[in-house]
């Protein structure tokens, strides 16, 4: 079977700054299960891309081994991509970007490829703050391999064939928060509204941007009594606050002082405008933002939006204070200077 996408777009289809349409964000048609939530996500992050004005080919994407690591496939035909092995896309996408810190890294990982197999690299990457967005698509289950429990299945939930986990989830936005990631944020594929600009702060994060999207398997866990389903997370999304992201490139109106509204500034001086929706939010607030999932946990609710964000951050270029070039426009005068400044830098340790 061959699986061609259609050529055909309405003409009146809007562009973007760069003149490009929404289309040239796209990827190959997709072989996933129809209404795989994975899908919905590639759509937020093709949409995410073209809002941003990002050409493609400044874009890495990164995965591991999955249904969800299939992903990248479908999205950003025109960019560089890297399909590692399961569970090792943290030390790919830490390799490319110290050798290349002029790229946009985008890695996308299962629930199986990053709380089980790739748990070691996932929190090392975060310790790092590699400068990067890190997707998980969590559906509870290992889609690729037919559907076992992964370890964030929720404790007493139920998958296809009836049988009880009876081991407590991991929660992987709780753990982000716990070990220092900068940015993190929790949502569901079903709500583009709120994942597009999600993404798309996070494109905008100097530093390491976790995304934790639950994404049913309509295939193995959309049954009743698992709590990764289309309707259980409909029946139990509490949201933090909705919220809109505006680029430093648009023009930044001084006017979301109204009602509840709080603006909060980027590194790069884009802004992210909160609507809050939870009493007393603030994502600035590493303890609160721990203490909201965990309430949220205990009332069965999922909590979405941007839990927690530190604008201090200072990503792994910053910490290593390495060379402000990639390492491929380094000339052999760059990376061999001489005896002269040998010696000057060996004197500067003694
Ligand atoms: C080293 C290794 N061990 C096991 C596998 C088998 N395997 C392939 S995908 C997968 C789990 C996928 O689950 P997840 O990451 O949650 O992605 P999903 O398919 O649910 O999107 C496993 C165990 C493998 N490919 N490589
Ligand atoms: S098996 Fe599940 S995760 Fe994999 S494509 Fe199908 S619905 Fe998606």
């Amino acid at each position: 079977m061959t699986y061609v996408r259609s050529k055909f777009r309405h003409p009146m289809l809007p562009k973007n700054d760069l003149g490009y349409t929404v289309d040239y964000y796209e990827g190959s048609l997709s072989t996933l299960c129809a209404g795989c939530g994975h899908d919905s996500i590639s759509t937020a992050i093709a949409q995410a891309c073209f809002e941003l004005n990002i050409e493609p080919h400044k874009v890495a994407k990164l995965s591991g081994i999955g249904c969800s690591s299939k992903t990248p496939a479908y999205f950003l035909n025109n960019s560089h991509g890297f399909n590692s092995v399961h569970g090792r896309m943290p030390s790919v996408a830490t390799g490319a970007n110290l050798a290349n810190r002029d790229l946009i890294y985008l890695g996308v990982s299962g629930d199986g490829d990053t709380a089980s197999i790739g748990m070691g690299q996932f929190v090392h990457v975060i310790r790092r703050n590699l400068n990067m967005v890190y997707i998980v698509m969590n559906n509870g289950c290992y889609g690729l391999t037919k559907g076992q429990d992964s370890a964030t299945a929720d404790s007493g939930s139920k998958n296809k064939s009836g049988s009880v986990n009876l081991f407590g989830a991991i929660d992987l936005a709780s753990l982000a928060i716990e070990l220092g990631a900068t940015f993190v944020a929790q949502s569901f594929s079903g709500d583009k509204e709120q994942l597009t600009p999600l993404i798309k702060a996070g494109m905008s994060h100097p530093g390491f941007a976790f995304i934790n999207v639950i994404s049913p398997c309509v295939t193995f866990n959309n049954n009743s009594g698992s709590t990764k389903s289309y309707d259980y997370v409909r029946e139990h999304i509490e949201m933090t606050a909705t919220f809109d992201f505006v680029p430093v490139m648009r023009e930044i109106k001084a006017d979301y002082e109204e009602g509840s509204v709080e603006s909060l500034k980027m590194h790069d001086g884009s802004v992210i405008q909160l609507h809050k929706l939870a009493k007393d939010w603030n994502p600035l607030d590493r303890v609160s933002a721990i203490n909201a999932v965990q309430n949220a946990k205990v009332k069965n609710e999922i909590l979405t939006g941007l839990l927690y964000l530190n604008s201090d951050s200072q990503d792994l270029h910053e910490l290593l204070q390495t060379s402000d070039r990639p390492l491929n426009k380094l000339i052999k005068s760059d990376l061999c200077p001489g005896s002269e400044v040998l010696q000057e830098i060996n004197a500067s340790f003694r």
